[in-house]
């Protein structure tokens, strides 16, 4: 099992779509480990997008990121990095693949209502960063056996 961070960003909670999100992660089957609305600052930002802080569009970024709260989610699953991965679609949101959350509900490369963590290594970096550890509840799923096959949870 992996658990990943997903980010609702501000223009998903200020467009209300927070449970619509929320309800395509668990359909899939994905476990929340974790949730919470935070408001970020600069400081978080500047930490989580530390490959973006010398690109022209940090500031208006930032910004955009600090409008409202967020919701911080930990999702846990077999293979959970990449299938929420998949299931946010490419970055600028206008060329997100129908069916992608992105390619379903936005129509910006910067307002694309959601972060999913790109690698194992990145989401235990990131978990950290959004989550203290008593945050994160290591429950036993009832469903388990039911979504997925003998052997396919190692
Ligand atoms: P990702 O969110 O798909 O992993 P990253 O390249 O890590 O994409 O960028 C992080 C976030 O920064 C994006 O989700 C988007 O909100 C914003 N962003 C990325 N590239 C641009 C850009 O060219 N203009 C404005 N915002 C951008
Ligand atoms: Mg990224």
């Amino acid at each position: 099992m992996e658990t990943t961070l997903v980010l609702l960003k501000p223009s998903c909670v200020q467009r209300q779509l927070i449970g619509e999100i929320v309800n395509r992660f668990e359909r899939r089957g994905l476990r929340i480990s974790g949730m919470k609305m935070m408001q970020l600052n600069e400081d978080i930002l500047r930490q989580h997008y530390a490959h973006l802080v010398d690109r022209p569009f940090f500031p208006g970024l930032a910004k955009s990121m600090m409008a409202s709260p967020i919701v911080a989610m930990a999702l846990t699953g077999v293979e959970a990095v990449q299938v929420v991965r998949d299931m946010t679609g490419f970055t600028n949101a206008r060329k997100a693949d129908a069916g992608t959350i992105r390619g379903d509900y936005a129509m910006s490369n910067q307002q694309n209502i959601v972060h999913a963590s790109d690698s194992i290594e990145n989401a235990a970096i990131e978990l950290a960063r959004f989550f203290r550890p008593e945050e994160i509840f290591d429950y036993h799923s009832a469903v388990e056996a039911f979504l997925y096959g003998a052997g396919e949870m190692g």
